[in-house]
Order: structure tokens, then C-alpha cells, then sequence
């Protein structure tokens, strides 16, 4: 028998409705089908993760926290918040977590909030080399509010030398310092970081909001080891559904400067949890929440390693592609899910690159390159990424296959005819990778 659920769910009719905003999503839903999604934060989260945000939890006011609410009628918003609490901290390790942050920047401002004091310095990696806006950036309120300094890649390998951060830690002396990227394609040495942050009195703060899935399988270096504090986003190579969460591992250590270690989790706890309400949002997104509980429940399973496996195989193989085909990688390669390609050589920009690979229905995104000389609107690279071509199914042979149409697009950026051929081809192609 269906449960009431079930019929107020499935009886709701859109098309009915609204068909306005009905046709926009079905549009929406023919692109991200027939296309080939190469955004390297971008995913396509299980139906089950879907469903759970189109129900009625959406209906829930929850301020607070599970057992400590400011309303009524909590119950079961409780438990599914614990569910999905209880879940992330077995997924990493961890020994704190907050899943109410509405997305990653929001988490990153909520740490912020709860242990820095505005004109405090902050040390985080350059946004023109692949960092955040939210890591100190001038137009982003961190920067605005904070003192941001930067440390960055260096010009000959495209990594981030760490004795170039030691010295930049020294110098500023910064109250936290930042680890983590939207656009760098290495992995990250948390131990030095972390060794860096006790010789200069800083907390560590580790956002993996790009390659968290993968560090949740063990297969890149893990932050909970070494950083005070770890923020991500939900729904990039962790695949759930758009938000950001917070958590902190087993080495605490004192890090808010408390006087006392004993009880300094459950103390660091409310800190944290009192940053992000009532420091920066209001109700909770139960709905989201009762998504990220399915989505760290599938990243539970075996399969989730095998799919961030391949997810990093796809990578390797586009980027040794392109290689081959005389483009030019930032740092050589990757060793995550995404690569930046300097297009400089090319004589191409990432705008227009960007532009004539989506009407080749290949969807991209420009990106600047460590020390570009073009504006972050045109930009001389492309960022690339395999966590949602992966979860279409596609592999290194189709991989291939992509770095071809991009190659034939990019080195005859003006034949428009062409472009539209290739879109055809890959409407066929993802026409054997049905999505939803
Ligand atoms: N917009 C995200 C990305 O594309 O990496 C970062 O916030």
C-alpha cells in the first residue's frame, strides 16, 4: 500500500500547475542529458538524493540544533539531521560535524565568524592561482572584513612551494591559515601546513570542498589528520546535493587558545556550531539535510571508492591527452579530479573557448591561470573536471574521445558549422548514458 507520502508527492503535478517554471526544468534537464558536463564542481546526484530534497521537509522551521531547538514539532527533523551528522562522521573520520551550512562559502564564513575577530590576518592561497573568493578575496566579505594575505603557485612548476608559505606565515603571522582550492589539480601536504600553523600560532583550516570524496576513500592525502577545522561542499565530487558542512577530527589540541584541554571539543563544538546559528543563518534546510544523510550514506558504500577511483583515472587520461596534443597543463598533470589548461599557446581565450565548446554541447568553464595577463571575464585557461562525466559512466575510452571534439573545437574556434556537427555527436554519444 503507498504511503500518504507517496501520494502527495507523486499527485503533485507541476506541468499542471506551473507550466512555465515546468518546461524551464524539463529544458534544464534535456541539457544536462545530452551534454557532456566537464565543470569540475559540478555532479549528478542519485534520484534518491533528489527525492529526499522535494518533500515536505522543506515546510520545517528548525532553528537550532537536534535536542536544542528554538521550535516545536522537531521530532523527526532531529533524527534525520543526527542521521546525516552521524553519517559524515563515520564517512571522515571525524569527531564534530555541522550540516547545516547552506553551501561552502557560507561554511567558510561561519568558521571565520566563530574564531577570528574582524582585522585579524588570514593566510590563504591567491584566487588568480586557483583559490576561493571566499578565502580572503577583496570582493568577498573574508577580504573585506579580514586582513588577507595570499601565498600562491610558483612560476616554473605551477605547485605551491611550501617554504614560500613558511616564510609568508612568518611574515604576516596570520591568526588562521587557509589549505584548499576550487582550481589547483595536487594534492595537498596537510603535515607541513599544520607544522607551519603551530610555529607561527595560527589555526589550520582545511577546505576540500573540491576533492572531499576522494579524500573520504582514502585515495588523496586526509586533512582530518592534521587541520584544526574542515569545511566542504556536499554536492561536488561528494556528490549530494548543493550545500557545505563542517567538521573538526580528533586533533584539537587546544586550538581556540582555550585555557583547559578537558572538554575543549564539546567547548569547540558550540563555538563552531554558534557560528553558523545563529552567527550566520537562520532555519536550517531540513530538506537538504535528509539529501546530504542519503548522499553520505551512498558514499558509504564500496561502489562510491570505485566511482572516485575512476573519477581519477578519467582525469589522468584527459590530461595526458591534451598533453599529447601540445597543450599546456598548469603543473604538468593531476593528481585529483581536475586540471587547468593555459591556453596561451593556443592563441585562444578561455571566454571564447568556453563559448565554442558549449555550442559543441561540451559545457566548461574559463578559468584564469596562475599569473594571467587577460581579466578573470576573459581569462587565458579552462578549468576542467571528470566527477560528472564519471558518474554518467563514461571512461578513459570516451575520455579520449571528449579531449578530441575539445581539440577539434578549439583549434578552429570560428567554424561554427563544425561545432554544431559536434554537438550532434555528442547528443548521440550521451544518448548511451541516460541520466534520470
Ligand atoms: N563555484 C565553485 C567552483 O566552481 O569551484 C567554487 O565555489
Amino acid at each position: 500500500m503507498k504511503s500518504e507520502l507517496h501520494y502527495i508527492y507523486r499527485s503533485f503535478n507541476l506541468k499542471k500547475m506551473d507550466h512555465k517554471v515546468f518546461n524551464l526544468i524539463d529544458e534544464e534537464l534535456q541539457r544536462q542529458r545530452f551534454g557532456i558536463e566537464l565543470i569540475a564542481s559540478e555532479n549528478f546526484t542519485s534520484q534518491a538524493v533528489l527525492d529526499a530534497m522535494g518533500t515536505c521537509l522543506t515546510n520545517k522551521y528548525a532553528e537550532g540544533y537536534p535536542g536544542r531547538r528554538y521550535y516545536g514539532g522537531c521530532e523527526i527533523v532531529d533524527q534525520i539531521e543526527q542521521l546525516a551528522i552521524d553519517r559524515l562522521k563515520e564517512l571522515f573520520g571525524a569527531e564534530y560535524a555541522n550540516v547545516q551550512p547552506h553551501s561552502g562559502a557560507q561554511a567558510n564564513a561561519a568558521v571565520f565568524l566563530a574564531v577570528l575577530k574582524p582585522g585579524d590576518n588570514i593566510l590563504g592561497f591567491d584566487l588568480s592561482h586557483g583559490g576561493h573568493l571566499s578565502h580572503g578575496s577583496t570582493v568577498n566579505y573574508s577580504g573585506k572584513v579580514y586582513k588577507p594575505h595570499f601565498y600562491g603557485v610558483s612560476r616554473e612548476t605551477g605547485v605551491i612551494d611550501m617554504d614560500v608559505v613558511e616564510k609568508k606565515a612568518h611574515e604576516v603571522k596570520p591568526k588562521l591559515i587557509i589549505c584548499g582550492a576550487s582550481a589547483y589539480a595536487r594534492d595537498w601536504d596537510y603535515a607541513r601546513f599544520r607544522s607551519i600553523a603551530n610555529d607561527v600560532g595560527a589555526l589550520l583550516l582545511a577546505d576540500i570542498a573540491h576533492p572531499a570524496g576522494l579524500i573520504a576513500t582514502g585515495l588523496l592525502n586526509d586533512p582530518m589528520q592534521h587541520c584544526h577545522i574542515v569545511t566542504s561542499t556536499t554536492h561536488k565530487t561528494l556528490r549530494g546535493p548543493r550545500g557545505g558542512l563542517i567538521m573538526m577530527g580528533k586533533n584539537f589540541e587546544n586550538p581556540f587558545g582555550l585555557k583547559t584541554k578537558k572538554g575543549s571539543l564539546r567547548k569547540m563544538s558550540g563555538i563552531l556550531n554558534s557560528g553558523v546559528f545563529p552567527g550566520m543563518q537562520g532555519g536550517p534546510l531540513e530538506h537538504v539535510i535528509a539529501a546530504k544523510a542519503v548522499a553520505f550514506g551512498e558514499a558509504l558504500q564500496p561502489a562510491y571508492k570505485e566511482y572516485c577511483k575512476q573519477v581519477m583515472k578519467n582525469a589522468q587520461t584527459m590530461a595526458e591527452v591534451l598533453v599529447e596534443r601540445g597543450y599546456n597543463i598548469v603543473s604538468g598533470g593531476t593528481s585529483n579530479h581536475l586540471m587547468l589548461i593555459d591556453l596561451r599557446n593556443k592563441g585562444v581565450s578561455g571566454r571564447d573557448a568556453e563559448n565554442a565548446l558549449g555550442r559543441a554541447g561540451i559545457t566548461v568553464n574559463k578559468n584564469m591561470v596562475p599569473f594571467d595577463d587577460k581579466s578573470p571575464m576573459i581569462t587565458s585557461g579552462l578549468r576542467i573536471g571528470t566527477p560528472a562525466i564519471t558518474t554518467r559512466g563514461l571512461d578513459e575510452k570516451a575520455c579520449q574521445k571528449i579531449v578530441g571534439y575539445m581539440d577539434d573545437v578549439i583549434m578552429d574556434i570560428g567554424n561554427e558549422k563544425r561545432q554544431q556537427a559536434i554537438h550532434e555527436e555528442v547528443k548521440g554519444m550521451m544518448k548511451n548514458f541516460p541520466l534520470y
